[in-house]
């Protein structure tokens, strides 16, 4: 098993839904750690370098305006194998195949609004948290209570 860092977001539409501390208390209690968090206003720029390799699909001018219509809450997730435990937390990308128990699945009617994104690699997680976060604001901690997640 590897350590390992993922990028989290919180999409737009989620704060009015009231669904933030739902999403964030899944994390936690998955026993992922929150190491970078910030409440931000996405621009169209940020948001095509993110979606670069969803360029040309048909939902992709849908998807840029969404994600940059509103604020959103930007993350870094840690821990053992954290890129593919973040992605099992969050669900199938398509609402309707997304499982119960998943945030997808018991929040997401429609896949554009699919409420989270998390990275899918170690290379896309690399390349999502230096779009996102600078060095300063990312805070490691040490977690004096590691020997109890069982
Ligand atoms: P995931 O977020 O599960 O990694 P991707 O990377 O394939 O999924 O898609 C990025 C985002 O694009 C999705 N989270 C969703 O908001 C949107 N999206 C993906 N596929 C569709 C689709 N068929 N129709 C509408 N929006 C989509």
């Amino acid at each position: 098993m590897a350590k390992q860092q993922t990028f989290v977001m919180i999409k737009p539409g989620v704060l009015q839904r009231r669904l933030v501390g739902e999403i964030i208390t899944r994390i936690e209690r998955k026993g992922l750690r929150i190491e970078a968090m910030k409440l931000i206003q996405i621009s169209r720029e940020l948001c095509e370098r993110q979606y670069a390799e969803h360029k040309g699909k048909p939902f992709y001018e849908g998807l840029v305006e969404y994600i940059s219509s509103g604020p959103a809450i930007a993350m870094m997730a840690s821990g053992e194998e954290a890129i593919p435990m973040m992605r099992k937390l969050a669900g199938a990308t398509n609402a309707a195949d997304a499982e119960p128990g998943t945030i997808r699945g018991d929040f997401a009617a429609i896949t554009q609004k699919n409420l989270v994104h998390a990275s899918d690699s170690p290379e896309s997680a690399e390349r999502e948290l230096g779009l996102f976060f600078t060095h300063e604001e990312i805070h490691s901690w040490v977690d004096g209570n590691e020997d109890c997640l069982v």
